[in-house]
């Protein structure tokens, strides 16, 4: 069976958990806590050497990190991962921006400021470049979504659960979405899709999963 080591409230985590439900694939969840350090210990950091979470370990014993990558794995050969070549193209295009555009200003901003203990004041100097950087991320998700359903091809891609992991809550980081109407209806289109999970979830022992992708 697939594992996945994870914290539960991490965006990054969040986008494999969503994905592995929506496909319909059993795996087995394993806690990493980062405040304690579990990330960094000589075990952990064997099977992945940047000591990050996500992590999945595949039967046989191969580690894959990065959350994106692990989605383009695991969505492989499923609707949620187009085969055309450009529509594919299209989907990896919003998964690079979402990891140098939008993790790096939206998800640190959360990260911070909500999950960790006096992140609000050791991380002060990082505060407005988030917000620039991050409310012009949310300009380019607007324009994108103000004529389209979703991110590629009109339909749910893993490109829209890697943008949605971080966007659905980034009240959290401070961001306020009341001024981006494409984005929120997008966000809502997401969550009212078939098997969408919300961030605690996770799967119950012996869970039936039923593949809709
Ligand atoms: N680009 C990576 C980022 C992974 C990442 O930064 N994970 C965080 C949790 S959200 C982590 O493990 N941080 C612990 C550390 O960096 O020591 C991904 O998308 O998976």
């Amino acid at each position: 069976m697939l594992k996945v080591y994870a914290m539960q409230s991490s965006g990054n985590c969040y986008k494999v958990r969503l994905l592995l439900a929506k496909l319909g694939a059993p795996f087995e969840l394993i806690d990493v806590d980062l405040l304690r350090g579990e990330n960094r210990t000589p075990d952990f950091l064997m099977k992945n050497p940047e000591g990050r979470v996500p992590l999945l370990e595949l039967p046989g014993g191969r580690y894959l990190p990065e959350s994106n990558a692990i989605m383009f794995f695991l969505a492989d050969g499923s609707p949620l991962l187009p085969d055309e070549p450009l529509a594919r193209a299209e989907v990896l295009r919003w998964m690079f921006f979402e990891q140098h555009s939008h993790e790096p200003s939206i998800g640190a901003a959360r990260f911070w400021l909500k999950l960790v203990k006096g992140g609000r004041e050791l991380r002060t100097h990082d505060i407005d470049r988030w917000m620039e950087e991050g409310y012009a991320v949310l300009g380019v998700m607007e324009r994108h979504l103000s004529r389209r359903p979703f991110f590629v091809d009109g339909t749910l891609t893993i490109a829209d659960i890697a943008l949605y992991a971080h966007t659905h809550v980034a009240e959290e980081g401070d961001f306020d979405l009341r001024t981006f109407p494409a984005v929120r209806a997008w966000l809502d289109r997401v969550a009212a899709l078939p098997s969408h999970v919300g961030m605690d979830w996770r799967p119950a022992a012996g869970e039936q999963l039923v593949n809709i992708a």
